[in-house]
C-alpha cells in the first residue's frame, strides 16, 4: 500500500509541518511544553532531571526535524551510501553536542536560565550512552559525527544493548561491576516498530533442483528472533545534514512463540522463550582486545549483521537496479572483525534467495565490502568454532567453505607445491576443534584492507596478514591513520580553549578545517596569550580537581602537575609501569632530605579505566594502584609532592573533563601492541603534552609536532621480538630500579603482598612478556626530564602551544575523508542549493 500522502493534499500537509525553535522565546515555549505535556510535570515538581529532559526533547525535535529532511534528500538524490556496521558506539553524551552541532547552545543557556536551571547542571544529568569498550567504540562515534558534518550519505548501524560497558565502582580497592540499564527516558532514540526483521538460527539446509536443474539450497531453520529498528539521530556540526544511527533490538517473533504455547497453557514457557529472544541484544560484551568465542556473541554477531543486510538490500531493490550495480550505490565498512559475517550473508542472499551465479554474487560482495583492523594481538583475533558455527549458521558454514575453496584452488594456481601457504591462509584452521578464521573472510570478501596507523597498518603487512599481502599484492592493503572529531574533544569538552583559539584566528572555522591551527603558531611568543593560554589549563585543572575531590575525597593542589593515564586496564597498555614508577618516585622522595624535597616538583599522578571483568591481572593492577594511593596520599612526610588517585567509571563525559586538564598524559604500551590509540590525540589537541613510546599514532604525533614536543621513552617494535626471546633463552636481569620497587611491595609496604604475586612474577620469572623491566630505566629518566621541563613555564608552554597548532592532521574530518576516497569511492552530498 502507497503510504504516502497524495499530491494535491500535500500543501494542506506542508502548512503544518513542524518547525524548528529558533529564538530563546521559541526555545523556552518548547521546553515548558514538553515538561508539562511529554513528562507530565510542573513548575512545582521541575528537577534539574526534568530540565535536563525538557532540553534534550525540544532538541530532539528540532534534530528529527532535519534528520526526515536529509532522509528524503538522501533518498531523492540517489547517490551512492556508506554504512558503517560496529558492534560498538561509544557516544557519550548527546545533548551538549545537539546543542553545539545546531549551534544554539547560547540560546538554551539564556533560556534555561530564565526558567531557573544553570545548563551545565542540565547537561550532566544525562546518562553516558555507553556502547562500547573503549577506542574502536569511540572511534565509530567519531565517525558518525564526521560523517554527518561533512554531508556524507552514512548510516550507522549496531546493537541496541539494553545494558551498556558496565559502571565500575571501587570498593576496598577492588573493582566492582554494576549493570548499566541506561534506556530509561532516553529521549534520542526513535523505536520503529514497523521495521523489523525476522532472523533464523540454527536448524539445517535442504538442496533442491530448481525448474532449469540447478541445485539450490534452502535454510530451513529452527528458530527465528524479530530484530526491531531504533533509530538516533546524528546531527553535523553547523550543516542541515542529520544521519541516522540504526540500533537492532531483539524480541521474539511475533505470532509463533506465544499462540501455539500459550493456548496450550504453557504461560510461563511462553515467556522463557521470550526472554531467550530478548538476551541477544541483552549486553555489550566487556572485552577490549579480547575474544571468547561465546555462542550467544556469534549470535549477536550475526542477529545484527542480517538485520542490517536486510534493511541496506531492501532499500537498495527500491531503486530498481540491476544488482551489478550494487557496489556503485552501497559501500559497507566493517569495523574490525566483528561483522564479517556480513559478507557471507551478503552472499547467501544473492545465490539463494535472488539466485545469482556464484561469480557474480562474489564480485558484488567484493566490491561492496572493505576491512578495518584494528588490532594485532592473537588473543584479540577472532576465531569460531566450526562446529558451534555448523549448529548456529548451518547454510553459513556451507558457504564459507565454498569461499575457502575457491581462494585456495586460486591460490594453488598461482603457487603450486606451497602447501604451507594454502595451510596458513586457509580460512579454516585445522586445530581441535576446527576453527573459521574471521580476518581471513573478512580479506577475502573485501577490496580493502586497512590499519589505523602508519606503524599498524605496516605490521599487519609484515606479521598476520603477510601472506596475503604476496597473494594480493601490496594494493588491497591501505593505510588510514585514526582521528578524532574536534567539535566534541576540543570544543565540547574545552569550550575556552575553543574560545580563545577562535579569538586568534578570527573565528571557529578550524572545529571544520583542523589543519587551520597552524596559524596559532605565529602566536607562540606572544606573552599576553601564553598567559590566557596558562589560566585555561589552570581552570582545567580545577575542574578536575573538583571531580576528584567528589569522586575520591582526596584534594589535590592543583599547582601540581598533572600525570594522567586512562584508558582501559591492560598489561599491553602497562598501567602498571606506570604504578611501579610511581612507587619509584615515593621511594625517592622518603630518601630524601627535606632540603632535596624542596626541589621537587609537586605531582599528581592519575589513573582511570576498567577493567574487563575476567581479567584477573588487569583487576590486580587496579587494586595496586588503589593500595599504593592508601599509602602515598595520607602520608604527611610527603604531602602534595605525590598524590595518587584513581578516577572510578572513566567514561566519555569524564574524559571530557579529565583530557583538557592534563599537563602530561601516558601512553606507555609496548612498542608493536597499541594498534593507533586515540586518546594521545585528545590530550595533545587540549595543550597537554605526553609521555609515550615509539607505538601506535604516538609515532605519527611525533612527526607532526616534532620530536622536541613529546617525551618518547623505551624499545622499539622492531627490538620486542628479539627481547622476548632473550627473556627466554638467555638470562633475565631485572632492572635494578625496579627491583627495589619489587622489594618495597614485597616488605609490606602496600598491604598484603600476596595481593601482588602474580603481577610481580609475570615479570621476574614469567619472561615479562609486555618488556616493563625492559623499559623501566628509560621511563624514570624520561620522567626525570618531564620534572625538570615542568618547572621551565614559558617553554612548557611553548611546547603546548605549538603542539595543538600542528595537530590539523588527527581530525576525524581528514579520516572521514580519505576513507570516502579511497576504500568507499562516495563523495558528500551537495546541499549548498538548498533553502
Ligand atoms: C583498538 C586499538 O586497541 C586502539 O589502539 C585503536 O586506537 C582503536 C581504534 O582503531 O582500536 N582495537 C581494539 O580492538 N580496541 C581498540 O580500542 C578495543
Amino acid at each position: 500500500v502507497e503510504a504516502s500522502i497524495p499530491e494535491p493534499l500535500r500543501e494542506a500537509w506542508r502548512k503544518h509541518s513542524a518547525t524548528k525553535f529558533t529564538t530563546k522565546h521559541e526555545f523556552e515555549r518548547e521546553f515548558v511544553r514538553h515538561i508539562e505535556t511529554t513528562l507530565a510535570r510542573s513548575l512545582y515538581n521541575c528537577d534539574e532531571l526534568a530540565a535536563y529532559s525538557g532540553a534534550a526533547l525540544a532538541f530532539r525535535d528540532r534534530l528529527i526535524i532535519e534528520w526526515n529532511r536529509t532522509q528524503q534528500r538522501q533518498t531523492f538524490s540517489d547517490q551512492k551510501r556508506v554504512y558503517y556496521l560496529s558492534l560498538e558506539f561509544l557516544m557519550g553524551r548527546a545533548l551538549d553536542n545537539a546543542m553545539l552541532n545546531v549551534g544554539m547552545k547560547d540560546v538554551a543557556r539564556d533560556g534555561l536560565a530564565d526558567l531557573g536551571f544553570r545548563i551545565e547542571d542540565a547537561i550532566s544529568q544525562e546518562h553516558d550512552a555507553a556502547l562500547g569498550n573503549g577506542g574502536l567504540g569511540r572511534l565509530a562515534a567519531c565517525f558518525l559525527d564526521s560523517m554527518a558534518t561533512l554531508n556524507y550519505p552514512a548510516w550507522g548501524y549496531g546493537l541496541r544493548y539494553r545494558y551498556g560497558i558496565f559502571k565500575q565502582e571501587i570498593v576496598n580497592g577492588y573493582q566492582m561491576e554494576i549493570p548499566d540499564y541506561w534506556l530509561d527516558n532516553n529521549p534520542w532514540e526513535f523505536p520503529r516498530h514497523d521495521i523489523t526483521v525476522d532472523i533464523q538460527f540454527y536448524g539445517h539446509v535442504t538442496k533442491y533442483q530448481d525448474e532449469n536443474g540447478k541445485t539450490c539450497h534452502s535454510w530451513e531453520a529452527g528458530e527465528t528472533v524479530q530484530a526491531v529498528a531504533y533509530d538516533v539521530p546524528i546531527p553535523g556540526y553547523h550543516t542541515k545534514t542529520t544521519n541516522n544511527l540504526r540500533l537492532w533490538s531483539s524480541k521474539a517473533s511475533s505470532g509463533e512463540f506465544d499462540f501455539q504455547k500459550f493456548n496450550a497453557g504453557d504461560y510461563e514457557s511462553a515467556v522463557a522463550d521470550q526472554q531467550i529472544a530478548e538476551t541477544i541484544s541483552a549486553v555489550l560484551y566487556p572485552n577490549d582486545n579480547l575474544e571468547r568465542g561465546k555462542e550467544l556473541r556469534l549470535k549477536q554477531q550475526y542477529f545484527w549483521c542480517a538485520a542490517s543486510l536486510y534493511d541496506i538490500v531492501r532499500r537498495f531493490k527500491k531503486t530498481k537496479r540491476a544488482w551489478s550495480e550494487f557496489p556503485d550505490q552501497v559501500a559497507i565498512q566493517l569495523n574490525d572483525t566483528h561483522p564479517t559475517l556480513a559478507i557471507v550473508e551478503l552472499q547467501r542472499i544473492l545465490i539463494d534467495v535472488e539466485g545469482l551465479e556464484w561469480d557474480e554474487a562474489w564480485s558484488i560482495v567484493t566490491g561492496t565490502f572493505g576491512y578495518t583492523n584494528h588490532t594485532v594481538l592473537p588473543e584479540a583475533l577472532e576465531k569460531w568454532s566450526v562446529p558451534l558455527m555448523q549448529n548456529l549458521l548451518p547454510r553459513h558454514l556451507q558457504i564459507i567453505y565454498d569461499i575457502n575453496l575457491f581462494f585456495l584452488q586460486s591460490v594453488e594456481k598461482r603457487f603450486p607445491n606451497d602447501r604451507d601457504m594454502l595451510s596458513r591462509v586457509s580460512i579454516i584452521e585445522e586445530s581441535h576443534p576446527k576453527m573459521v578464521r574471521m580476518a581471513y573472510i573478512a580479506i577475502i570478501g573485501s577490496h580493502k584492507v586497512n590499519g589505523v596507523a602508519e606503524l599498524h597498518s605496516d605490521l599487519i603487512k609484515t606479521t598476520i596478514f603477510k601472506d596475503f599481502v604476496t597473494i594480493y599484492g601490496p594494493d588491497r592493503f591501505t593505510n588510514v591513520t585514526n582521528g578524532i572529531t574536534p567539535r566534541r574533544w576540543l570544543h565540547q569538552a574545552n569550550p575556552e580553549l575553543s574560545a580563545l583559539i577562535a579569538e586568534k584566528l578570527g573565528g571557529y572555522d578550524f572545529l571544520t578545517d583542523l589543519t587551520l591551527l597552524d596559524r596559532l603558531e605565529v602566536f607562540v611568543d606572544d606573552k599576553k596569550f601564553r598567559r590566557e593560554w596558562a589560566d585555561i589549563k589552570a581552570k582545567n585543572k580545577l575542574r578536575l580537581a573538583r571531580l576528584i575531590k567528589d569522586v575520591t575525597g582526596y584534594s589535590v593542589n592543583p599547582n601540581s602537575l598533572f600525570d594522567v593515564q586512562v584508558k582501559r586496564i591492560h598489561e599491553y597498555k602497562r598501567q602498571q609501569l606506570n604504578i611501579f614508577g610511581v612507587i619509584h618516585r615515593y621511594l625517592s622522595l622518603k630518601a630524601m632530605t627535606p632540603e632535596e624535597r624542596k626541589k621537587v616538583v609537586p605531582r599528581v599522578s592519575i589513573f582511570g579505566g576498567k577493567a574487563a571483568p575476567g581479567y584477573w591481572m588487569a583487576k590486580s593492577i587496579i587494586y595496586l594502584i588503589n593500595s599504593v594511593a592508601a599509602v602515598v596520599n595520607k602520608d604527611d612526610e610527603i604531602g602534595d609532592l605525590l598524590k595518587v588517585i584513581f578516577i572510578e567509571d572513566y567514561n566519555v563525559s569524564k574524559a571530557e573533563i579529565i583530557c583538557p586538564a592534563s599537563d602530561i598524559s601516558e601512553h606507555i604500551s609496548t612498542a608493536g601492541t597499541e594498534a593507533s590509540g586515540t586518546s594521545n590525540m585528545k590530550f595533545v589537541l587540549n595543550g597537554g603534552l605526553i609521555i609515550g613510546t615509539c607505538d601506535g599514532a604516538n609515532i605519527e604525533i611525533t612527526r607532526e609536532i616534532g620530536e622536541q614536543n613529546i617525551f618518547l621513552f623505551g624499545n622499539l617494535a622492531e627490538d620486542v621480538e628479539d627481547l622476548r626471546h632473550r627473556h627466554f633463552y638467555g638470562s633475565f636481569q631485572l632492572d635494578p630500579q625496579l627491583k627495589r620497587v619489587f622489594d618495597a611491595i614485597k616488605e609490606g609496604t602496600f598491604g598484603d603482598p600476596s595481593s601482588f604475586t602474580s603481577l610481580i612474577s609475570s615479570i621476574e620469572e614469567h619472561g615479562d612478556y609486555y618488556l616493563v623491566s625492559d623499559d623501566f630505566n628509560s621511563y624514570i629518566a624520561t620522567h626525570d626530564m618531564v620534572d625538570q621541563e615542568f618547572q621551565n613555564q614559558e617553554e612548557w608552554l611553548a611546547k603546548s602551544i605549538t603542539s595543538v597548532a600542528r595537530m590539523g592532521f588527527f581530525s576525524m574530518d581528514r579520516v572521514t575523508n580519505e576513507y570516502a576516497d579511497i576504500i568507499w569511492n562516495i563523495e558528500p552530498l551537495d546541499i549548498a542549493d538548498e533553502a
